[in-house]
């Protein structure tokens, strides 16, 4: 047994706990000045994941427990419009009665509920609970259908069990060879930088494929700047290059995996000439990539968004995976396929019964052994138990619509910014009878609500999270939550009490919401069960599955089998299509979207920390200089974007980090500067992701930079 380690951190009366932001989940020690109430945040030197490195924004998560836009009063609209303040009584009054008129006037059905990653498991769990006992309704999904959906179906196709990474980052440096495909991790999970530092210090390579040359692109060996939305053409051209080759492990493909055969047969079409029509790589290029990445040193692969939010996402994935299997980078030490999850818990909010077709443990709702377990922890009839929902884009496109969701409550999303074909969304959201968010600062979203409900932040409450690598943490309180402002699980039973299921809705706090989540995970393939608080605090973390209390966990998958019975990896034959849309002589350009360092997700956080926003108070558009002066566009210019859906203004940056076809924008912002105003809702077949990296779009407006758009 190892030494506990002191759950405080180094300054004196710290509490080691976790930043609530990326699934890095940086280890922090955070303290309060009990005189002038500032919060202090250093990273923890003990958790072995960021070993004390942090990035600015966890830096700065402190200032968003004591600001003063925080939501700190329950508010219900009035009839005439206005918002007003409300006793708490009077909110989950209003709330219980206003559920009770959806339900009557339009059936269980009509209740919507979306969740969210950013959710410790507790309340990911409880939520899935709430809304499939409490409310009834098929009718829950959550913003992780937007971020890890497509990664998790290859995942779950080919391996039989989706955990982002199937090894801890402190393998990374092993790898001879990484492959990053869409991912920009030295800006999304910057303290992976010292391990992708010490790999390449061990003379390892980086290849990284991205239309733009990224802050990782520039670390990277090889730069791939690939035309958007060519990742499956792509990695078959490898895969075909690696036949040719030999450079394929015809024993770990004969003992390991079945399926290869048709992959075989399939790639045969995509000769370095047609994969060069498709993705701009010229072939020796692609040769030399392939020729890195092949064993017999071990190399690893990693996705990001980039081919992941496609409308063929998982097939992108997949044909990542048929690479690495074929070269049997896959299965033992310092190699492997992973994903990079986003959000603080987008592992863990995947797991456990936020999505519209599953139930906790990584159960199906489909599936009747899996209904009778869950029915047996809740203690209702398997019978009772809603059917699988809709997904979280089809969920909101129904919103007021007949036969559609007519209430919604939103828990940890700021939906109205993050979807795409957003002022679509905002309008169905206006059509709601009645939408209910908890929040901790106002949003997009919440504008449109009847009811907002104010809920404590990551420093005040406890709970467990999984980070990208599969190990469950623990978010510790370090302070009261201000007065009169409960946590987001003691909100979901009182209003469950309030909606007549009480007794199921009885717990003694996060702890104990916990122990049913355990016995809820039993025997499913995320297993949690033999996990709890006391063993995270003397183990820093353990990796799922680990069903035994007594037993080990699992920091590494596959070394021995993959989760199908047979305990072999499938491939999978994936054919390249177009995306949802071409681009034309009417919208010639590719937009694609993602992120800034200083900016989290729909911004609603980050936009309201002031040296966070002063570095980027507004949206820039990427722009190469031949687009750039063929348009008379310049540093600074306002420019107009028009997409089949809609219209959204952006600040010109003329940069040679972007391919002069694509044209670039982070999604941080709302309103006329919404990148999503501009996306595609086009949904992959199976994972429903919608494309959020491939529109067409033109050019329709270019105002000089002496126009104050910012005003
Ligand atoms: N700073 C910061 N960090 C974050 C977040 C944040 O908002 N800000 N959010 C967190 C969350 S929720 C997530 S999901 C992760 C996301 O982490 P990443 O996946 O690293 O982030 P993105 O910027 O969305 O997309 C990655 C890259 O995909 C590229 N790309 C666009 N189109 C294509 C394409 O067709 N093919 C390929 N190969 N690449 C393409 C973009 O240029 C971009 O550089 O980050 C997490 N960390
Ligand atoms: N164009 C484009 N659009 C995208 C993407 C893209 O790459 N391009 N990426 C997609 C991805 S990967 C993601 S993850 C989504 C993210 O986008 P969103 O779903 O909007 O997520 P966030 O902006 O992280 O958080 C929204 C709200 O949750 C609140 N919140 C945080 N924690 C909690 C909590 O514990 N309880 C409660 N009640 N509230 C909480 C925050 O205060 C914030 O107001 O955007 C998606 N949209
Ligand atoms: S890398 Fe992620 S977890 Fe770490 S400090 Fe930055 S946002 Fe927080
Ligand atoms: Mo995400």
């Amino acid at each position: 047994m190892k030494a506990a380690l002191p759950v405080v951190g180094p300054g004196a009366f710290s509490t080691r706990t976790h930043c609530p932001f990326c699934a890095f989940q940086c280890g922090t020690c955070v303290s309060r000045d009990a005189t002038t109430g500032t919060v202090v945040i250093e990273g923890d030197s003990a958790f072995p994941v960021n070993l004390g490195r942090m990035c600015v924004k966890g830096w700065a998560a402190g200032n968003l427990l004591g600001h003063q836009e925080r939501l700190g009063t329950p508010q219900i609209r009035q009839p005439d419009g206005r918002m007003r303040n409300a006793t708490w009584e009077e909110a989950l009054d209003e709330v219980a009665r206003r559920i009770g008129t959806v339900q009557r006037d339009h059936g269980m059905n009509a209740m919507g509920v979306f969740g969210s990653g950013a959710l410790t498991n507790e309340k990911a769990y409880l939520l899935g609970k709430f809304a499939r006992v409490a409310l009834r309704t098929p009718h829950i999904d959550y913003n992780g259908r937007y971020c890890m959906s497509s990664a998790a179906a290859a995942a779950n196709k080919a391996f039989g069990i989706d955990r982002g990474l199937p090894f801890p980052v402190t393998d990374i440096p092993q790898a001879k060879t990484i492959l990053m495909m869409g991912a920009n991790p030295v800006e999304t999970l910057p303290p992976i930088s010292q391990w992708l530092d010490r790999q390449r210090e061990q003379g390892g390579r980086l290849i990284v494929v991205d239309p733009r040359r990224t802050a990782t692109a520039c670390i990277a060996d090889l730069h791939l700047p690939i035309t958007p939305g060519s990742d499956l053409a792509l990695a078959n051209g490898m895969l075909f290059i690696a036949i040719q080759e030999r450079l394929i492990d015809e024993a770990f493909i004969a003992n390991r995996t079945t399926g290869f055969e048709a992959v075989r047969r399939k790639v045969l079409e995509y000769d370095p000439a047609t994969v060069e029509a498709l993705t701009d790589i010229p072939e020796n290029v692609l040769r030399t990539a392939t020729r890195w990445l092949a064993g017999p040193a071990p190399a690893m692969a990693f996705s990001g968004r980039g081919p992941e939010q496609q409308s063929k996402g998982v097939d992108s994935v997949l044909a990542l995976i048929n690479l690495m299997l074929a070269m049997g980078q896959l299965g033992r030490p310092g190699a492997g396929y992973g994903c990079l999850t986003g959000q603080a818990n987008g592992q863990g909010g995947r797991e456990h019964g936020q999505k519209a077709d599953q139930l906790p443990g990584y159960r199906l709702i489909e599936v009747q052994e899996h209904r009778e377990a869950l029915a047996r922890v809740w203690g209702v009839d398997p019978g009772d138990l809603p059917r699988a929902g809709r997904s979280a884009y089809e969920l909101l496109d129904t919103m007021g619509t007949p036969g559609g969701v007519r209430g919604l409550l939103v828990m940890g999303s700021n939906l109205a910014v993050a979807s795409p074909r957003a002022r679509h969304i905002e309008l169905r959201l206006k059509a709601l009878d009645f939408l209910m968010v908890l929040d901790s600062f106002p949003n997009e979203t919440s504008i449109h609500a009847d009811v907002i409900l104010p809920v404590a932040q990551w420093a005040e409450e406890e709970g467990t999270l999984t980070n990208l690598e599969g190990r469950v943490i623990r978010r510790r309180k370090v302070m009261e939550p201000p007065a009169g402002v409960p946590t987001d699980l003691e909100v979901l039973c009182s209003l469950a009490d309030r909606l007549g299921q009480g007794e199921q809705f009885t717990y003694s706090g996060s702890r104990d919401v916990f122990d049913e989540f355990r016995r809820a995970t039993a025997g499913g393939i995320a297993d949690y069960s033999g996990i709890d608080y006391d063993r995270i605090d003397r183990d820093n973390g353990v990796f799922w599955p680990c069903p035994d209390a007594h037993g080990p966990d699992t920091p590494r998958l596959f070394l021995e089998r993959f989760n199908h019975p047979d305990g072999k990896a499938r491939f999978h034959a994936v054919e390249d299509r177009p995306g949802g849309e071409k681009t034309d002589n009417d919208f010639p350009y590719y937009f694609t979207t993602g992120r800034l360092l200083e900016h989290y997700n729909s911004g609603s956080q980050t936009r309201r920390i002031r040296h966070l926003a002063g570095i980027h108070p507004l949206p820039r558009l990427h722009i190469h200089p031949d687009l750039a002066s063929d348009m008379g566009i310049e540093n600074g210019s306002v420019i107009t974007l028009a997409s089949r859906r809609g219209t959204a203004i952006f600040t010109g940056e003329v940069t040679r980090t972007i391919r002069p076809d694509t044209l670039f924008a982070p999604f941080h912002w709302g309103g006329t500067q919404c990148a999503n105003n501009l996306t595609n809702p086009a949904l992959d077949p199976v994972s429903r992701m919608p494309e959020f990296k491939f529109a067409a779009v033109r050019i329709v407006r270019i105002d000089r930079r002496e126009v104050d758009h910012e005003a």
